[in-house]
C-alpha cells in the first residue's frame, strides 16, 4: 500500500476512531422508571403487633383431632405437644381476625422435588414447598409490612437474643419444647449439626448457598450452651447484618436425629453423597418444624402435605395452627401456576412473568373471578452476570478461559452493556408502564437506592463496537463475528463464542436470552445457550459453569439486608456468580476490592446515614464498573383465591422474601361458609417418619 494510501488509512482510521469518538455515548444517570403506583399499601406495624411468645391459659385443635388421635392415644394432648411458651400470633394484626380450620391451599409449581435433604443442597421444587416445611432461626418474610424504624429480622426458632457487651458474642434463646412434626425435641443439637456438618463441612453445600461466610467468615464461631441456648462469637462488634442470614434458606436446620446416622462422619459406611440421596422425595412423612408435612408423592403429579400436630405456633385465642388442614403442590410449570390461579383450579401464584399479565389482568378484571390479583413495587429484576473468574473456578476449557478473561475487561463489559437495547428488552416482555430499564446493582426504588451514585451507559451499538475495538477485538475473517487476537491460548483467531447459562423454566429466561443474543450478534459477539432447570440452574452458577449468566436477581438488590453477603465477593463463597478458584483463592480486579471493602464498613457500622453513604459508593462501584449488567426491572403480581382470608394488605411478591412466607401461611384460613371439599385425606395426621402415607 503506497505513502499515500496509508496516510488516507490512516486518516479513515482516525476519522473512524474520531467518528466513533463522535458517536461515543457517555455515561449519564438511568432514566426513571415509568409510573406504576403498587395497587395496595401495607399497613405499616411494629413485630410487636405480629407476634409474641406466650403461655395461654387453654389450648384448640380442630375436633376430629381430638376425637380420633388424642382420645384413641395415637397423640398426646395438645398441652404436651406444645411448647413451654408458643409463638402467638396477634389477631389484632390479622387482617380477618381469628380463622376457622378447614379447607386447603392448591399450590401449583414448576420445579420437582429432589429429596428431603434441604441442608445438603436437595431441592423440594420451590414455589412455597421448603419455605412451607423449613422453619429458621429468624424470619424476614413479614417484614415488608414493618415500620421502618422498627426494621429489624423477627424472631422465629430463635425467640430472643441479647449482646455481650463488647458486641462480639450474641446469645440466642430456642424456642423451649418445640418439637419436630414425629414428636421429637428440636434442641441445640439440630441447630450444631446444621452449622458444623452442613454449613462448615466444605464437603456439604445447603440449598441456597448457606457457607461460613454467610456469617462472617471463617472467624465466626457458634457453640450451645445447654439444650435451648447457642452462642454466637463473630469477629467485628455487633454485626446484627448476621441476624438476617439467620433467616430463610440460610439458617434452616434439619431434623438431626434423621440426618446424622447418614452423615459420613458419625456413619463411617456413608459417603457424602449417599447422605445427601438419603432421603428420596418418596420418603413420606419427613419430619419438619413446619406447619404442613408430606404425606403423598406421585412423581410428575402432585406433593401432598397433611397439618403437622406438633406445629408449635397458635393464635392468642389458642387455637393450635395452621389453620389449612392440607397443602397441595400440583407438579406443572410456573407458567401454568398464572393460568391456575386466575382460573381458580389453583390457589395461588406470584405473577412474575411478565408475557403472562396483560391475560392474567384480563381474566382478573373479571367481578366474577376466582382469584385477586394486585401488583407490588417493582422488585423483580434480571441480571446478566459475565463470569470474571480467571483462576479456575468451575473448571474453564481454554476458550471458556479466554471468555473470562474478555469479561475481566471492563472495555469488553462496555461494550455488551451498550449493545443492550433495554426499552426493547422490556417490551418484548410486556408493553405498557411495568418494564423499567435497569442498568444493574440497587433497584430503583428500594431503601438504599441512589440515582446520582447509579451509572448508565445508554443503548448505542456505534458506542458498543467501539468498546469491543478497544478491547482488542476484530472481525479478522469477515464473517460478521470478531475473532480472538491470535496469541490468545487454544483458541487464537477462532471467532468469538459465549456460552449463556439460563433457566429454561422461566418463558422471561428464554425472552431475555433471544434478545441478548439479537443484541449481540449486532456487534460482532456469538451467544449461544446452556439452556437448564429450576433444579441444575442454580448448582451449575455456583459451580462456576458459566461464561455469562442470565439470573432472576436475589433479595440484597431490592433490600441490601438479606444476603448482604452476595453484595460482593467478601468470602471465597459468599456470592453465587463470583467464587474462588481451584486454589481456594478470589482474583479480584481492584474495583471488586473496593467492593467488598464497602460491603464490609456497611455489615459493620451500626450509623444508618454511614450506611446509606456507603450504598451510594457500592452503587457507583457497581454500575461504573458493571460487576453485574443489569437488563430489566418489573412489578410483580399477588394472585390468591378469593375464598381465603387473612391475606395481608400490600404483600409484595418478593422483597426480604417471597410471598409464600410473607403471607404467613400458617394463619391463613377459609371462612366456613367459603370452604372447599378439596381435602384428598380428610381427618388423616402425618404418620411415622418412612411410612407410605398419612395415619388415619
Ligand atoms: C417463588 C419461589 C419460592 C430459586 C425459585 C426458582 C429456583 C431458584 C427461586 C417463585 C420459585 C418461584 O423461584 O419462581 O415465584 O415461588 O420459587 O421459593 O426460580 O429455580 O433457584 O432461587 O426462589
Amino acid at each position: 500500500m503506497t505513502s499515500h494510501g496509508l496516510r488516507a488509512a490512516a486518516l479513515l482510521v482516525g476519522i473512524s476512531a474520531l467518528a466513533a469518538q463522535a458517536f461515543a455515548q457517555e455515561p449519564t444517570t438511568p432514566p426513571d422508571p415509568p409510573k406504576f403506583p403498587a395497587q395496595s399499601q401495607p399497613v405499616f406495624v411494629g413485630i410487636s403487633d405480629i407476634m409474641e411468645y406466650r403461655a395461654l391459659p387453654q389450648y384448640q385443635e380442630p375436633d376430629w383431632v381430638t376425637e380420633k388421635f388424642v382420645k384413641a392415644g395415637k397423640l398426646p394432648p395438645l398441652s404436651e405437644r406444645l411448647p413451654k411458651e408458643p409463638l402467638v400470633f396477634k389477631s389484632g394484626n390479622m387482617p380477618d381476625g381469628v380463622g376457622v380450620y378447614g379447607d386447603v391451599m392448591r399450590h401449583v409449581i414448576g420445579g420437582r422435588p429432589e429429596g428431603w435433604n434441604y441442608i445438603a443442597g436437595q431441592s423440594q421444587g420451590w414455589g412455597g414447598i421448603d419455605i412451607g416445611m423449613m422453619e429458621c432461626l429468624t424470619r424476614l418474610g413479614p417484614l415488608f409490612e414493618v415500620k421502618a424504624d422498627e426494621l429489624k429480622p423477627m424472631p422465629n426458632l430463635a425467640k430472643s437474643w441479647e449482646w455481650s457487651k463488647d458486641g462480639h458474642q450474641l446469645i440466642m434463646h430456642l424456642v423451649e419444647g418445640a418439637k419436630w412434626s414425629d414428636g421429637v425435641p428440636f434442641t441445640s443439637e439440630d441447630v450444631m449439626f446444621y452449622w458444623d456438618d452442613a454449613v462448615v463441612d466444605p464437603n456439604v453445600s445447603p440449598l441456597n448457598g448457606a457457607t461460613p461466610d454467610t456469617f462472617g467468615g471463617k472467624d465466626t464461631k457458634l457453640e450451645a450452651l445447654d439444650k435451648y441456648t447457642i452462642r454466637w462469637t463473630f469477629k467485628d462488634a455487633f454485626p446484627e447484618q448476621f441476624l438476617y442470614q439467620m433467616a430463610y434458606g440460610t439458617f434452616c436446620p434439619g431434623p438431626a436425629h434423621m440426618l446424622k446416622p447418614k452423615h459420613p462422619k458419625y456413619n463411617k459406611d456413608m459417603t457424602y453423597d449417599q447422605f445427601k440421596n438419603a432421603f428420596p422425595p418418596e420418603y413420606m412423612n419427613w419430619p419438619v418444624m413446619g406447619a404442613w408435612v408430606p404425606v403423598e408423592y406421585r412423581p410428575d403429579d402432585i406433593i401432598v402435605l397433611r397439618r403437622n400436630p406438633y406445629y408449635w405456633k397458635v393464635d392468642d385465642k389458642g387455637n393450635q395452627l395452621p389453620y389449612l388442614n392440607e397443602v397441595h403442590y400440583k407438579l406443572s410449570t410456573w407458567a401454568d401456576r398464572d393460568v391456575q390461579a386466575v382460573a381458580g383450579t389453583g390457589d395461588f401464584s406470584n405473577l412474575e412473568q411478565p408475557e403472562n399479565y396483560v391475560e392474567s389482568l384480563k381474566k382478573a378484571a373479571d367481578p366474577n373471578a376466582p382469584a385477586r390479583l394486585a401488583f407490588g413495587a417493582r422488585t423483580i429484576g434480571y441480571t446478566l452476570y459475565p463470569n470474571l473468574s480467571a483462576n479456575g473456578w468451575g473448571s474453564p476449557d481454554k476458550r471458556a478461559e479466554a471468555i473470562r478473561q474478555l469479561n475481566r475487561n471492563l472495555d469488553f463489559r462496555k461494550a455488551i452493556t451498550y449493545a443492550l437495547d433495554r426499552q426493547r428488552l422490556g417490551e418484548a416482555l410486556v408493553k405498557g408502564p411495568f418494564t423499567a430499564i435497569y442498568p444493574g446493582g440497587l433497584y430503583a426504588g428500594s431503601a438504599y437506592y441512589d440515582k446520582a451514585s447509579t451509572v448508565y451507559y445508554p443503548y448505542s451499538v456505534e458506542t458498543a463496537k467501539a468498546e469491543l475495538e478497544k478491547a482488542g477485538l476484530k472481525d479478522t475473517d469477515g464473517n460478521g463475528i470478531v475473532n480472538f487476537p491470535a496469541d490468545t491460548p487454544g483458541v487464537g483467531g477462532q471467532d468469538v463464542q459465549i456460552v449463556l447459562l439460563i433457566n429454561g423454566d422461566y418463558q422471561t429466561d428464554k425472552s431475555l436470552a433471544e434478545g441478548i443474543i439479537a443484541m449481540m450478534e449486532r456487534i460482532g459477539l456469538r451467544v449461544v445457550l446452556d439452556v437448564q432447570n429450576s433444579n441444575t440452574d442454580q448448582a451449575l452458577l455456583q459451580g462456576g459453569k458459566f461464561d455469562w449468566a442470565v439470573w432472576r436477581n436475589s433479595e440484597e438488590l431490592a433490600t441490601a439486608l438479606k444476603f448482604t453477603e452476595r453484595l460482593a465477593p467478601i468470602g471465597p463463597q459468599s456470592t453465587w456468580t463470583r467464587r474462588a478458584g481451584t486454589d481456594g483463592t478470589l482474583d479480584l480486579l481492584p474495583f471488586e476490592e473496593d467492593m467488598v471493602k464497602t460491603v464490609n464498613a456497611f455489615t459493620a457500622s451500626r450509623d444508618s446515614n454511614e450506611r446509606k453513604e456507603l450504598m451510594k459508593k457500592y452503587q457507583k462501584l457497581y454500575t461504573e464498573n458493571l460487576w453485574g449488567i443489569g437488563l430489566t426491572q418489573y412489578p410483580g403480581a399477588l394472585i390468591v383465591n378469593k375464598r381465603f382470608a387473612n391475606i395481608p394488605l400490600g404483600t409484595p411478591i418478593f422483597l426480604f422474601n417471597w410471598a409464600e412466607d410473607s403471607i404467613i401461611r400458617e394463619r391463613v384460613y377459609v371462612p366456613k361458609d367459603k370452604q372447599k371439599d378439596y381435602e384428598l385425606f380428610a381427618e388423616t395426621l402425618p404418620g411415622k417418619p418412612g411410612d407410605k402415607g398419612p395415619m388415619k
